[in-house]
């Protein structure tokens, strides 16, 4: 029988490793939990207080109330709410720690880590309204950290990226009352409205989730890409390799896992160390192979081509190769599975942020002052760890593919000839019928990677370019879908745009926080045809997506005029007041709305269709 579990080869022959082996993965647990609890799929179980936990019966028989009088529609908003806010709080403290490590560089305290890129620290300055003018690029550094670190908590009353939307944007943020006001506010805020006995309005509460995904687009994930740019430079246009057959059987194998640059990068500076690879071949083996997983995989591949060992779903696969001497994490997206996996294996599970132990992990504690001596000695475990490997239990798939990634907003430009105008144009004569933007999970829900590679492969063949993040992008990596040849798997009219500017359908914006540079550039192309973010031809999709992260993801890209489809449904189902607001009075409100629909075959229909309506609103 086949095997529907993933439709990457490497995936499944992992798969038929990990049952000779008797190991379960996240898939067996998966099955395991079959029937998932009903009540959790609909959302209409709730614990935010102890007089519960409560649950409304959806077929009616049952309570229709919690012991508070809570019912289903509120139960579901709230709950929606807290999850908006917990992905929200996940990306915006990964900028905080951006932003702290920038402050740290220019005050000189954290010597470890320079800025890379003085004309975007600049521009970004003269954004925030910091006057360049006879200052050094630390003081320019320092000023800009300090001001960056104001929007958390900010008492100006919005954040600063949204002056990059359109004035009509603004003015329908303005009029709802969801221009967010400082980033750590509105998630404090969205906890507050869900303590018992407070905010108990299903649209008032699904509107605060509005404004507090909108802290996380235009404030904590953008702060993440734009400071991130600045301390480790900002992408341009790279090639690498990615799946499971970029480890090595001779090399001392070192998987970083998790989300925030300033650990992998340190790891990228550490594994080039002459003396540590001396080392590496003292025991035998022909050097260090660093590679990366997820997102902080993303950061890597974007700005120095480091190999992509694979996305969500493969983190086990990576150790039941029997082939890493370590793996390596910080924070999100980690299964605590890892440390009973790795313990099958000589490998070594390493935690290295204070927010993030494990069960089975060795924790070697990484900060910004430590930085690169950490680094060394996380390394230096992994090369001691290389006599230990059992090479008879070595399997590792062979499949690896060229990617080519890097397209952030400048590289972008930059393979424009300087400005948005030739992409508007393309537009503009059809030759670009419009944009989708495909982000998020794997979930063992669905096939892995087969909506993100079906939903890809659908819409550049319709001349749809296709802009990707996060594990979605990694899912195209794999498929080959990142390379320039792939135009020839694209309509005539997109596929002779990605010839003339040698770039392939699919590009590689980085990881789940650079959706901030999709936003961005979703403003500038509007800024550009003098029309509001809604009234574009694009759409964004999320055709795996599991975290709470991503239905902030979501939230924001809806508030910000954009619709979106999910390929697996958000547990709302419970109300219909609340699937309502998301699916149809959104679009009234806002400008964009979700849809749900989990083959992606028809959800590219949708987005076809959404692009091709706006096509002709705008009359081109
Ligand atoms: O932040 S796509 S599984 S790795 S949450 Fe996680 Fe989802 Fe991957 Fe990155 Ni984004």
């Amino acid at each position: 029988m086949k095997d529907t579990r993933s439709i990457d080869p490497t995936s499944l022959q992992m798969l038929k490793v990990a049952r000779e082996e008797g190991l379960e993965t996240a898939w067996d647990r998966y099955l395991a939990q079959r029937p998932q609890c009903g009540f959790g799929e609909l959302g209409l179980c709730c614990r935010n207080c102890n007089m519960g936990p409560c649950r409304i019966d959806p077929f009616g028989d049952g309570p229709q109330k919690g012991v508070c009088g809570a019912t289903g529609d509120i139960v579901v908003a709230r709950n929606l709410l807290r999850m908006i806010a917990a992905g929200a709080a996940a990306h915006s403290d990964h900028g905080r720690d951006v932003t702290e490590t920038l402050r740290g560089v220019a005050a000189g305290e954290i010597k470890d880590y320079t800025i890379k890129d003085e004309n975007k620290l600049k521009a970004l300055a003269l954004e925030f309204g910091i006057s360049t003018e006879g200052k050094t690029v630390q003081e320019i550094a320092g000023k800009l950290a300090e001001a960056a670190l104001e929007e958390f908590g900010t008492r100006k009353g919005y954040l600063q990226a949204i002056d990059r939307v359109p004035s009509k944007r603004k003015e329908i943020w303005g009029k709802l009352g969801i221009i967010p006001r400082g980033i750590d506010r509105e998630v404090v805020e969205a906890m507050h409205r869900t303590h018992f006995g407070v905010d108990n309005d299903p649209a008032n509460l699904i509107l605060h989730g509005l404004r507090c995904s909108l802290s996380d687009g235009w404030g904590g994930s953008l702060l993440a890409t734009e400071l991130s740019d600045v301390l480790f430079g900002t992408p341009r246009p790279v090639r690498g390799r990615s799946n499971l057959g970029v480890l090595s059987k001779e090399a001392v194998n070192i998987l970083v896992h998790g989300h925030e640059p300033i650990l992998s990068e340190m790891l990228v500076e550490a594994a080039k160390d002459p003396g540590l690879i001396s080392a590496a071949r003292a025991k035998g083996a022909g050097g260090i192979n660093l590679v990366g997983m997820c997102c902080t995989g993303n950061e890597i591949l974007m700005r120095h081509g480091v190999p992509v060992a694979g996305n969500f779903l493969q983190q086990e696969l990576a150790v039941i190769t029997g082939a890493l001497e370590a793996v390596v994490v910080d924070v999100q997206c980690i299964m605590p599975a890892l440390g009973q996996l790795a313990a099958c294996y000589h490998t070594k599970f390493i935690s290295t942020s204070p927010k993030a132990k494990f069960p089975g992990a060795i924790h070697i504690p990484f900060n910004e002052h430590n930085a690169l001596e950490t680094a060394r000695e996380i390394i230096r475990q992994a090369i001691e760890n290389y006599p230990n490997r059992d090479k008879n239990r070595v399997f590792i798939p062979e499949e690896t593919t060229e990617y080519v990634a890097g397209f952030s907003v400048e590289a972008i430009l930059s393979a424009l000839g300087g400005t948005l105008t030739p992409l508007v144009e393309a537009v503009k004569n059809n030759k670009i019928r419009g944009i989708a933007a495909l982000v998020g999970c794997n979930n063992p829900k669905v096939t892995q990677d087969y909506n993100h590679v079906n939903m890809a492969k659908a819409l550049i063949a319709r001349d749809v370019l296709v802009i990707e993040t996060g594990c979605a992008a990694i899912a195209s990596a794999k498929a080959g879908l990142l390379l320039p040849e792939a135009a020839e798997l694209a309509g005539a009219g997109l596929a002779e745009v990605c010839r003339a500017l040698g770039v392939p359908p699919v590009l590689h914006m980085g990881s789940c926080v650079d959706i901030s540079r999709i936003l961005t550039v979703a403003a500038a192309l509007a800024r550009e045809l003098g029309v509001d973010i809604a009234d574009l031809p694009v759409a964004g999709a999320a055709p795996e997506w599991m975290s709470e992260k991503a239905v902030s993801i979501g939230a924001y890209v809806v508030a910000s005029g954009i619709f979106t489809v999910l390929g697996t449904v958000l547990p709302v189902l419970g109300s219909n007041v609340v699937a309502d607001l998301l699916t149809r009075q959104a679009k009234d409100l806002v400008g964009g709305y979700f849809a749900v629909e989990t083959d992606p075959f028809k959800a590219a229909e949708l987005i076809i269709a959404h692009i091709d309506a706006k096509r002709s609103a705008l009359g081109i």
